[in-house]
């Protein structure tokens, strides 16, 4: 592959020198350089027909299937280069666990898309109403932990790092729960599960505040789940979801923490307003996913050594097109990612030891304010991608295909809860 000097020069004779020039050719070398080394994961679950509480809309292009989904995946990625993996939920696309596993693979080499984090089932059974690993029936809790193994088991068979905990353990009233057995519980589930790892994978541990249970959950926050990722054992680290945290709560100091303690393990991206509304990511709060692309830029530059983090999108429109929204959602994660690399760090670092405020928020600012724009569609020139993904989606037809393929199955699908 060319360096990316000539690489940037390339795109320039490919005629769209002339926007190229209002940034700097260090600026777009950063730019191409961020694009080069960002991937995010898309989640199976996205492509398929999801809802709210209070029912689902049905898409007649949605995926029924998990060789759908890898085949849509690889439609984003195709337009995007950005997207290699598929993250994969035991619960809906292994029905039968481990004899899934050849099913998958296939669709993997067929549609040139990694099968990436596997997420155990921990809250689709009616033996979780009362939780998994904080059940205190000793059976379930055996029982979620077995079914945690065996995603282990087809993580491995996958060569798939990462596993990814989320609990929707809880109560719903005060007194009902003995919170202190529970956390017990979930340290000694963790620990059992963590020692099946190979020395490879990574046990990665979600947190959410609220939803499903209202008034406790048992993993709550970043310092719970980072507890818990510390007693498992070494290979567990913190799943940071951008939806699950209370209003306005400072997500990049999470970052920073995280980071500094060396347990930050990966992102479920999506925005939220409200709760964890699962939004694209980026549509209400662009400055937010900045913020934290920036603190993990901003470490880098300071050890030099490359955060391992597992960047994957957690979202589930049920309005929008779906592989729109995904290649929507992955253009807006350049953008955002390719700002943050635009920050001077030096110049940073001087600024904030002399407390030279704004000068130092300027830093920031500038670098959100910076449109990347021209730049990217250069470096995708440079790929041969299409300088537009989402309309070189529209204009290929996949849609239209899929619509009339995929249209009476769906037309099937049920639309409501009740
Ligand atoms: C729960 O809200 C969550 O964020 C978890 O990551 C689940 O695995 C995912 O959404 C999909 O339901
Ligand atoms: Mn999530």
């Amino acid at each position: 592959m060319l360096p990316v000097k000539a690489r940037r020069q390339d795109a320039r004779n490919l005629n769209v020198a002339s926007e190229v020039s209002q940034m700097s050719s260090n600026q777009s070398d950063r730019v191409f350089g961020a694009l080069e080394a960002f991937r995010i994961e898309l989640p199976s679950w996205g492509f398929a027909n999801t809802g709210t509480r209070f029912g689902k809309f049905i898409q007649a292009a949605a995926a029924t299937t998990v060789e759908e989904k890898f085949s849509d995946a690889a439609q984003v990625h195709r337009l995007t280069a950005s997207c290699p993996s598929l993250a994969l939920h035991v619960q809906w696309d292994f029905p039968q666990s481990l004899a899934s596993v050849d099913t998958i693979r296939e669709c993997g080499h067929r549609h040139k898309i990694r099968p990436g984090s596997i997420n155990p089932n921990l809250f689709q059974d009616q033996s979780y109403k009362h939780g998994s690993f904080g059940n205190p029936d000793p059976i379930v809790r055996r029982r979620a932990v077995q079914h945690t193994i065996d995603s282990i088991e087809i993580a491995k068979q996958l060569k798939c790092r990462d596993l990814s905990l989320w609990f929707a353990d809880g109560s719903n009233y005060p007194g009902t729960a003995n919170i202190r057995q529970r956390k017990s519980w979930f340290e000694e589930c963790l620990k059992a599960v963590h020692a099946r790892l190979s020395p490879a994978q990574r046990l990665l541990v979600e947190y959410k505040p609220f939803e499903p249970a209202f008034y406790h959950t048992d993993i709550a926050d970043w310092g719970m789940a980072h507890l818990l990722a510390k007693a498992a054992g070494p290979q567990a680290r913190v799943l940071v979801d951008t939806g699950h945290h209370y209003l306005s709560q400072n997500i990049e100091q999470i970052v920073a923490w995280l980071l500094a303690e060396r347990m930050l393990g990966g992102f479920h991206f999506n925005d939220r307003r409200y709760a964890d509304d699962d939004l694209t990511m980026g549509s209400i709060d662009p400055y937010q996913v900045f913020r934290i692309f920036h603190e993990i830029a901003y470490f880098e530059w300071e050890t030099g050594q490359r955060a391992d983090i597992a960047y994957m999108i957690d979202q589930s429109h049920n309005l929008k097109g779906k592989i729109e929204a995904m290649i929507q959602t992955v253009t807006m994660a350049q953008q955002l990612y390719a700002k943050a690399a635009l920050v001077d760090h030096k110049a940073l670092a001087v600024v904030q030891s002399k407390s030279e405020l704004l000068s130092a928020e300027s830093l920031l600012q500038d670098a959100f304010a910076t449109d990347v724009r021209p730049a990217i569609r250069d470096w995708r020139l440079s790929k041969g991608l299409p300088e537009d993904p989402l309309d070189a989606f529209r204009q290929s037809g996949y849609l239209e295909q899929i619509t009339k393929e995929r249209g009476e199955k769906n037309s099937k699908s049920l639309s409501s809860y009740a």
